[in-house]
């Protein structure tokens, strides 16, 4: 019987076994004093009061009221493992980054999946992106590749991001979910059509982590030795299959087993059934830049396959479960603005806007000195700067190296073959309105090119099935956006609104995206 447990449900059985006749630790105080009773309070007389010179309680529960740290104000909910990326292909003509250095090299890596509109403790089945955050740990420090299931996001401008995430989140009066804003929001900005689109289809509910494609998803810029710049953008193509959840399979799953993605990822790993991905780059020069049909960073948008294809680079493995969930997962920190050199932004507006959000909310969140902590800091390469002291300073700090600059003592020096590849801009400075940027092309050869006619049906089924809640004039605007798109797509729609609506509009409100039927699809749709 018990050999069919499963390894994460017998995890301290394990651990008592892997200590083998190891003696137990010595039980202490926080400042290391050992205790001999942690089972009674001190009192005075059997029935109280207490002591305050009861340091062992008061140690004990000062600590635990100081426990929990902000959760992630997006992507509360995640999985993390840890493993290797290795180079399988040289794209040295393309970048100098140290990462692709040669064919064979390995760098480690860390890896966080996510949801993200949902709190720390909530299901991991429903609809909803899912975050795909990737720790290069690299010779010339962390290469971050916070990235998403998604090729595309829902908007193109920065500054929409903190209302864009109200919507998906809670009624500041009811503390619920609300249709309302969330149609709301996607109705008044057309250019969220491609997402809407993609998180209403199969894809919507991916299988656990482990089966699903991975994107950078905005454009980015490779440098290489002879400071070349091209564009290029980033994709992980999951090597055990795509893989979705029936809707009624979801909806099963958050009721039994809500940590569904943790529980699969983490037992996975134990038993050795290591979860790979094989890493591609789509490149495009500048002069193809010049010519694109669209603006080539516009995140809202993909690169065809076909005119850009799919070059290989490489293999990410997953190998080893988190030893602390805490230490290694709440506390991992990601950041695109982490860029060693050979890899650089675009000027994608939403790239440019996250360089800054990332360390701003991990100050906010683990404190200044988050960089320190031994999951975030660049173990591959040696930290030396100007900066000094902090709260929760825990390392040397640096010890006695000068801590201004320029000095005349020798360190740290400047590195020139690191600098920054250099590029001409030249235009207006105003607040530039990209609301009507083509929103619909791309969203429409999903729709009649990409989809087979019964995927089509259950897309339209999953969107009628959550905007049945919206206010009638909110559904109208949605309608007419997808009838913008196709007027098929808009009139499958409206059909089943207008069967809704005649029942009778529902009195529940509704908790997640997870709607109607949709069958599994293994299909990897070349585009995406
Ligand atoms: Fe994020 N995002 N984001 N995001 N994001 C965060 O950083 C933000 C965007 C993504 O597992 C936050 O540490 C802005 C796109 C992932 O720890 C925050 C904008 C993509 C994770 C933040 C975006 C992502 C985050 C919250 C628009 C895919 C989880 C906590 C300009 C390409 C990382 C945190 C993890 C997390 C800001 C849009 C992916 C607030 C401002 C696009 C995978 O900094």
């Amino acid at each position: 019987m018990a050999d069919k447990r499963e390894k994460c449900h017998d995890q301290m059985k394990l651990w008592k076994e892997s200590r083998g006749n190891q003696k137990s630790d010595v039980l202490t105080t926080g400042g290391g004093n050992p205790v001999a009773d942690k089972l009674n309070i001190l009192t005075v007389g059997p029935r109280g009061p207490l002591l305050v010179q009861d340091v062992v309680f008061t140690d004990e529960m000062a600590h635990f009221d100081r426990e929990r740290i902000p959760e992630r104000v997006v992507h509360a909910k995640g999985a993390g493992a840890f493993g290797y990326f290795e180079v399988t292909h040289d794209i040295t003509r393309y970048s100098k980054a140290k990462v692709f250095e040669y064919i064979g090299k390995r760098t480690p890596i860390a890896v966080r999946f996510s949801t993200v509109a949902g709190e720390a403790g909530s299901a991991d089945t429903v609809r909803d992106p899912r975050g795909f955050a990737v720790k290069f740990y690299t010779e010339d420090g962390n290469w971050d590749l916070t990235g998403n299931n998604t090729p595309i996001f829902f908007i193109r401008d920065a500054i929409l991001f903190p209302s864009f995430i109200h919507s998906q989140k809670r009624n500041p009066q009811t503390h619920m979910k609300d249709p309302d804003m969330v149609w709301d929001f996607w109705a008044l900005r057309p250019e969220s059509l491609h997402q809407v689109s993609f998180l209403f289809s199969d894809r919507g509910i991916p299988d656990g982590h482990r089966h699903m494609n991975g994107y950078g998803s905005h454009t980015f810029k490779l440098i290489n030795a002879k400071n070349e710049p091209v564009y290029c953008k980033f994709h992980y193509k999951t090597d055990q299959g795509i893989r979705n959840l029936t809707v009624e399979e979801a909806q099963r799953l958050s009721a039994e087993d809500p940590d569904y993605g943790i529980h699969d990822l983490y037992e996975a790993i134990a038993n050795g059934n290591y979860p790979s991905w094989t890493f591609y780059i789509q490149v495009m020069t500048f002069e193809q830049a010049e010519r694109f049909q669209f603006n080539p960073f516009d995140l809202t948008k993909i690169w065809p396959h076909k005119d850009y294809p799919l070059i290989p680079v490489g293999k990410m493995v997953l190998n080893r479960n988190p030893t602390n969930y805490f230490a290694e997962v709440e506390q991992i920190a990601f950041d695109p603005s982490n860029m060693p050199p050979g890899i650089e932004p675009s000027p994608d507006k939403m790239l440019q806007g996250r360089l800054f959000s990332y360390p701003d909310t991990h100050r906010h969140r683990l404190g200044t000195n988050y960089l320190q902590l031994p999951v975030n800091c660049p173990y591959k390469a040696r930290v030396s700067n100007y900066q000094r002291d902090g709260p929760m300073c825990f390392n040397d700090n640096q010890g006695g190296a000068p801590n201004y600059y320029p000095n005349s003592f020798s360190a740290p020096e400047v590195q020139p073959s690191a600098r920054e590849s250099r590029f001409h801009v030249s235009a207006d400075v105003a607040r530039y309105n990209s609301s009507d940027d083509d929103n619909v092309s791309q969203v429409r050869d999903f729709y009649t090119k990409v989809l087979s006619e019964e995927e089509r049906q259950r897309l339209c089924e999953n969107i009628a099935g959550h905007l049945k809640e919206a206010q009638l004039f909110i559904q109208n605007r949605v309608v007419k956006n997808f009838s913008d798109v196709h007027p098929d797509y808009g009139s499958r729609i409206k059909a089943l609104l207008d069967k809704y609506n005649a029942q009778g509009r529902s009195k529940k409100p509704v908790k997640t995206y997870i709607q109607h039927s949709a069958n599994l699809t293994a299909k990897d749709k070349s585009n995406l």
